[in-house]
């Protein structure tokens, strides 16, 4: 495929990045929008328009199907068989919430164990510290080894009959690592112990299939893949979602409501209490479409970037596991990231500098923050070429 035809299909990259011409890395962060992704909620607003799930008329039942058909190429996406297993929140970090909460209330209990890694994002970790404060469980950690990956003997070593669920990410945002998520759920199961996996970085470059790697939850975000903001999907087992109470409550979510009480309604839309955000679900279907019908090559522009990275003077690479994917974490010896991040925006580059949501991985690497650089279907050798030459520039003016 010609990345010209896909570049032209994403309108803000026609935009400038103070006065020069945008060069995109920051797409772990959030991804860009191709125009049919725009144009489905435009034509959800013009055509459709109604609330959904409430309304008999064909507006309404027009824009009801348009939510639910998205719901069945959702659970296409990620090789799930059944469409009630999906549920559409407003972000992975609420979908973690969502199963912290309603899943962690229920079934968690003093002296229990949630194993994470430490390299999770802070919306793997928070919800979990929160919901064993309630409960009396304790939040545990398996520590990644020096080249970013997980060490399974860790592992093997953390998991006992106290350990009620796994809950662990499938890349990195940090390192780029793909963990190997179908060994470390074969574990945790063959231990009683349930898996939420964390799909936000996965989701957008790797085939999924939840009924392979047979976890339990997995969660994502439409931003990270092309979609709308403001959406979010939780994949459950159905067995597993049927025992959970919901975790919102109100319309939407019912069958009966007296004065003194209520019960709930069928899966999935048990867990969707209120008007959910039905253009933005629609345009992720658009996303899901774009994606499958433009498979990129941007793996290879995500390989000759890590390749220029390790020839850059003073540079710290974060990770260097043999499976990894489309982000490289970077610091460059006595260079504050942030400095690095606002010189190169001066250039039209978009370079995220931070913590990224991981302090404890921070922590572990023993440092306040690095920069980092990320790829999608849109970016281009041309751009890395860019990139690697602002960015020795830029190291020495600061130096
Ligand atoms: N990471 C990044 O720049 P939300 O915000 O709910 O869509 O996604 C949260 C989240 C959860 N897990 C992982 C592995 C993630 O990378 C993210 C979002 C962004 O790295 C924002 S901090």
């Amino acid at each position: 495929m010609d990345i010209q035809k896909i570049r032209e299909q994403f309108p803000i990259l026609r935009e400038k990045n103070r006065d020069k011409d945008l060069i995109y890395l920051d797409s772990a962060a959030t991804s860009l929008r191709p125009v049919s992704v725009i144009g489905s909620e435009i034509l959800f607003y013009q055509e459709y328009g109604a609330s959904i799930h409430r309304s008999v008329y064909e507006l309404g039942e027009k824009a009801t199907n348009a939510y639910e058909n998205t719901r069945k190429k959702v659970a296409k996406f990620i090789g799930s068989d059944s469409s009630e297993s999906i549920v559409f929140t407003k972000s992975a970090t609420e979908s973690i919430n969502l199963v912290a909460d309603a899943w962690g209330f229920k079934n968690l209990k003093k002296g229990d164990i949630v194993l994470l890694t430490d390299m999770e994002h802070h919306s793997n970790i928070v919800p979990w510290q929160i919901i064993c404060d309630k409960t009396g469980a304790k939040v545990q950690y398996i520590k990644s080894t020096k080249d970013g990956t997980l060490d399974l003997q860790e592992l093997d070593d953390a998991l006992n009959e106290k350990v009620k669920i796994v809950s662990f990410t499938h890349v990195s945002n940090v390192f780029g690592t793909i963990n190997p998520a179908k060994t470390i759920i074969d574990k945790a199961h063959k231990n009683g112990s349930l898996v939420l996996l964390d799909g936000c970085q996965s989701a957008p470059h790797l085939k999924i299939d939840v009924k392979e790697l047979d976890c339990d939850f997995f969660v994502f975000s439409a931003h990270k893949m092309l979609g709308p903001t403001g959406v979010g999907v939780l994949y459950g087992k159905t067995e597993i979602l049927e025992d959970m109470d919901p975790y919102q409550t109100g319309g939407g979510m019912i069958r009966d409501v007296t004065m003194e009480k209520s019960s709930w309604s069928c899966l999935p839309h048990k867990f969707e209490a209120g008007s959910p955000p039905s253009a933005q679900v629609y345009g992720m279907g658009a996303a899901i479409d774009f994606l499958n019908l433009y498979p990129s090559e941007y793996e290879n522009v995500f390989q000759y970037a890590l390749e220029k990275m390790y020839k850059v003077d003073g540079i710290t690479i974060y990770g260097n596991a043999p499976e990894r994917t489309s982000t490289i974490s970077f610091n460059i010896d006595n260079i504050a990231s942030l400095d690095i991040a606002q010189l190169l925006d001066y250039e039209g580059i978009t370079v995220r500098s931070g913590h990224h949501c991981c302090q404890p991985l921070m922590k572990s690497l023993n440092i306040l923050s690095c920069a980092r650089i990320s790829f999608y279907v849109y970016n281009t050798t041309e751009e890395v070429d860019i990139f690697i030459e602002k960015l020795n520039e830029t190291i020495k003016k600061l130096s």
